[in-house]
């Protein structure tokens, strides 16, 4: 009794801050519904969530049970308090430990995590081999946008140590969720709380993985379309690709953009000229072709990341302190240095723009502020709980019924 006495508590006083997290535009929510995905009339339940005052309220309408909730207001607070209490902490020393022996592991993570949530919400489905015991299917972690994702063997390894500890009991999906959370703090980002009660898909989403994960070459019409599909608007975007703060890009992401340009064959004309050489000479022309072709004939002792060589560190990554998660990724941005397309793009939106000049000019407050919040935001994106999906013993495979 008094546990759920506890929940309720917590949830009483989490709802209204949920609520003030969510866009309060109608404009977006009416492209909720237009969302070209099977559980679309699940916005209908985030929605009636405007209604009620009493959180107790929601659990009785049907579709609960059945139905993503896009908010997380069926999350809880510390969910492995009985279950797994020292979860949490399990996690946390984990992360650290890796991070402090791979720092690369940091943005691996965060960006695996954003490619979990952005496709059917948190659910671990980017961590799945195969879709639903068929091999010959493709998979998410496939799909074109999402072929350089890393980190894998890191929740893996975390995960193994949970199963020992209780076994079956947390999900994949918290998982993911906590060392995100814990990453971005070690790597010098803000602290935000992270609910718990995320259950793992069965399933694996390779189409919308494809259509949906928005593409380096995208302009700033689909970015802010893509991530307001998912009820993100435009300054909860701008500062959500503050995750470019960390981590590199692959040269292979930004070769269009050096050499061939919407197929003029020419570079990007917006890049400095400065700023193109030194890209350029990071990136030189054709490497990933090259390196592609050796792939075909080396394929047998190469593996993925042998292939790619070429990176092009993100300006930031020089700074081997936690300094890293700073305003550089805007200010680049306000100086025409942005690396992907759909970076420099935040540029040539008015609105985006003036939200960029905004996180550039102050002391790094204001994104940080903007940042934890959107970050919990994502972290509560259309999950699955109670008795929905499953808790996965292995992460990378479902739990067959
Ligand atoms: C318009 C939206 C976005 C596009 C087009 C995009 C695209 C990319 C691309 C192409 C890379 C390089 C991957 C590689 O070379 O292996 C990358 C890296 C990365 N992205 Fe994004 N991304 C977007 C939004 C985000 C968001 C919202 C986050 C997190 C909040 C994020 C976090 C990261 C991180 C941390 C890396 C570095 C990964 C590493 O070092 O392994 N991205 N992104
Ligand atoms: C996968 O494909 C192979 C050959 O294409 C086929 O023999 C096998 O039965 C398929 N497996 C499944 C699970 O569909
Ligand atoms: C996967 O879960 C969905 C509902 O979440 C269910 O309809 C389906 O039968 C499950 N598939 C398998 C193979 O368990
Ligand atoms: C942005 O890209 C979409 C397709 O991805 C295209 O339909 C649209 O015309 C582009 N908008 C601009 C302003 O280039
Ligand atoms: C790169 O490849 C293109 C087309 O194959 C070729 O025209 C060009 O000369 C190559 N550039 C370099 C630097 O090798
Ligand atoms: C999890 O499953 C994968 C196959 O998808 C396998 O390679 C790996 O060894 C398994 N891990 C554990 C701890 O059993
Ligand atoms: C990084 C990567 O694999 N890029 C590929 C993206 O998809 C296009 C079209 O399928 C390929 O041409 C790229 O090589």
């Amino acid at each position: 009794m008094v546990n759920w006495l506890n929940v309720w508590i917590v949830v009483a006083l989490l709802v209204p801050v949920l609520l003030s997290l969510r866009n309060p535009r109608r404009e977006s929510q009416t492209k909720i519904q237009t969302l070209p995905k099977p559980h679309s009339h699940k916005q209908t339940q985030t929605q009636t969530l405007h209604l009620p005052s009493s959180p107790s309220s929601s659990p009785s309408s049907n579709s609960f049970f059945n139905e993503r909730i896009r908010d997380g207001s069926n999350l809880d607070y510390d969910f492995y308090r009985d279950t797994c209490p020292q979860a949490e902490d399990t996690i946390r020393s984990a992360v650290t430990r890796i991070f402090f022996d791979r720092r690369d592991s940091a943005p691996a993570i965060l960006r695996l995590f954003f490619h979990d949530c952005f496709i059917q919400g948190c659910d671990a489905s980017v961590l799945l081999d195969d879709s639903n015991g068929d091999k010959n299917r493709s998979i998410e972690k496939q799909a074109v946008p999402n072929q350089t994702l890393r980190g894998f063997d890191k929740i893996d390894l975390i995960k193994e140590e949970l199963e020992q500890a209780c076994p079956g009991v947390v999900s994949c999906a918290d998982i993911l969720a906590i060392a995100a959370r814990d990453f971005v703090t070690l790597a010098g980002g803000p602290f935000y709380p992270v609910l718990t009660g995320r259950r793992d898909s069965n399933q694996s989403f390779y189409e919308e993985a494809n259509d949906q994960i928005p593409r380096p070459d995208d302009n700033v019409t689909r970015t802010l379309r893509l991530f307001s599909l998912r009820g993100f608007n435009e300054r909860e975007t701008v500062s959500l690709l503050g995750g470019h703060n960390i981590g590199k890009i692959g040269c292979e992401f930004i070769q269009e953009r050096l050499y061939n340009f919407q197929g003029t064959g020419q570079a990007d004309p917006t890049i400095p000229v400065d700023f193109l050489n030194q890209m350029k000479l990071n990136c030189p022309e054709n490497d990933t072709i090259l390196e592609a072709s050796t792939f075909e004939v080396s394929k047998l002792e190469s593996s993925h990341s042998d292939i790619r060589t070429s990176y092009l560190q993100a300006l930031s990554s020089a700074i081997p302190s936690g300094a890293a998660f700073d305003t550089h990724y805007y200010q680049s941005l306000l100086k025409g240095r942005g690396l992907l397309f759909a970076d420099q793009q935040l540029m040539s939106h008015a609105k985006t723009a003036r939200l960029v000049s905004a996180y550039a000019s102050d002391d790094g407050s204001t994104f940080r502020t903007d940042f934890a919040r959107v970050m919990l935001k994502l972290s509560n994106l259309d999950v699955l709980t109670g008795l929905q999906g499953q808790v996965r013993l292995n992460c990378s495979q479902p739990v067959s019924s």
